[in-house]
C-alpha cells in the first residue's frame, strides 16, 4: 500500500469511529445528561455503602441513563488503541481515558482498591471478564484479556481524580473469525462454578431497589469464611440484553463493620433501569481464588408499581 492510500485509510478510520460516536451520544440523549440527577448523593442510604455506584444504574440516580452505553460521557471519553484485536488466551489490549481537556487522564480516585476496573464482555453476554488493568504515566492502561471471535464490549468503571462520582464508559472492539452467536442461558436461580454452587434469590424489580441474595456453598456445606475481594466479599455486575446497560453493585455490608458475615449470602441492593433480561455475574474470593458465578434474571413489571 503506498503512502497516501494509506493515510487516506487512517482518514476514513477516523471519520468512521467518529461518526459511531456521534451517533450513540445523540441517539441516548445530550452528552452529560446523564450525570444531571444524582439522587443518589441526597438520598439518605442505609445499607449500601459508600461506594458511589452502589446500588444505582452505573452509578447515577435511577432516573438517568444506565452507564457504560457511551463512549463518552460528562466530558470524559474511551479511546481504545485498538478496536480490532485478534482471539487469544493473553491479548494485550490498551487504552486511555480522555479528559475535558482531551488530554488522557492520570489521576485516578481509588474505587474498591483499584482506580480503574475494566468489564470485557462478548456482546452475547458469553465470556465476562473483571480484570484491573495498569496505568502508565502516559495515562495509558494495558492489560492482557482472553477474547474469542466475535464483538465485544469493553467497559471502564473509575472515578477520576477530583470528579466524585465514578464514571462508567463502554467502547465496541472486534474480534475477527468465525463465531457462534450464543443464546442466553434461560433465567435460573443456581449457578456451577468450580465445586460451588451459587444460589440467587430475590427479584429484579424496573425502576426500583430490589435486594438480592447470593449463596454459596460447596459439596453441601454453606461456605462462611468467604474472603474478601477488592474491600467486599462480592462484586455484581449487572448487564442488560440487547444493550449492554451496566450496573456495578456492592454488597449491602463491608468486610470489616463487625457485623457482615463471610458467607454464606452476599446481599446486594440493585436497581435495573427497565424491565428485560439482565446477566448477573458475581465475583466472589475463596481459598485464595476468584471465581465467577453467571446467572440470567428477569425483570418484570407488574409489581405494583
Ligand atoms: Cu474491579
Amino acid at each position: 500500500m503506498n503512502a497516501p492510500t494509506k493515510i487516506g485509510v487512517f482518514a476514513l478510520g477516523l471519520v468512521a469511529a467518529f461518526g459511531a460516536a456521534v451517533g450513540i451520544g445523540s441517539a441516548v440523549g445530550p452528552i452529560g445528561a446523564a450525570g444531571a440527577a444524582s439522587e443518589h448523593d441526597a438520598a439518605p442510604d442505609g445499607h449500601s455503602d459508600t461506594d458511589a455506584s452502589s446500588g444505582d444504574v452505573g452509578g447515577q440516580g435511577a432516573d438517568s441513563f444506565p452507564g457504560g452505553l457511551m463512549v463518552s460521557e460528562q466530558g470524559y471519553t474511551l479511546a481504545v488503541s485498538q478496536d480490532d484485536l485478534p482471539a487469544g488466551e493473553a491479548v494485550s489490549v490498551g487504552f486511555r481515558v480522555l479528559g475535558p481537556d482531551g488530554e488522557p487522564i492520570t489521576e485516578y480516585d481509588e474505587t474498591h482498591d483499584k482506580d480503574l476496573h475494566l468489564i470485557v464482555v462478548r456482546r452475547d453476554l458469553s465470556g465476562f471478564q473483571h480484570v484491573h488493568p495498569e496505568l502508565s504515566d502516559d495515562g495509558t492502561w494495558n492489560t492482557d484479556v482472553a477474547l474469542t471471535a466475535g464483538e465485544w464490549r469493553m467497559f471502564a468503571d473509575f472515578a477520576p481524580a477530583g470528579h466524585g462520582d465514578a464514571i462508567i464508559l463502554g467502547a465496541d472492539v472486534s474480534v475477527a473469525g468465525g463465531y457462534q452467536p450464543q443464546t442466553l442461558p434461560p433465567a435460573a436461580a443456581t449457578d456451577d462454578v468450580d465445586g460451588y454452587v451459587v444460589t440467587l434469590d430475590g427479584e429484579l424489580i424496573p425502576g426500583r431497589e430490589s435486594e438480592l441474595t447470593l449463596s454459596v456453598s460447596r459439596d453441601g456445606q454453606p461456605v462462611t469464611d468467604l474472603q474478601p475481594y477488592l474491600a467486599a466479599y462480592g462484586h455484581l455486575v449487572v448487564l442488560r440484553d440487547g444493550d449492554l446497560a451496566y450496573l456495578h453493585v456492592h454488597p449491602a455490608g463491608q468486610p470489616d463493620d463487625g457485623v457482615t458475615e463471610p458467607g454464606p449470602g452476599i446481599t446486594f441492593y440493585a436497581t435495573v433501569p427497565s424491565v428485560g433480561e439482565y446477566r448477573l455475574f458475581l465475583d466472589f474470593q475463596h481459598d485464595g481464588v476468584v471465581r465467577t458465578a453467571e446467572f440470567t434474571a428477569l425483570a418484570e413489571g407488574g409489581h405494583g408499581g
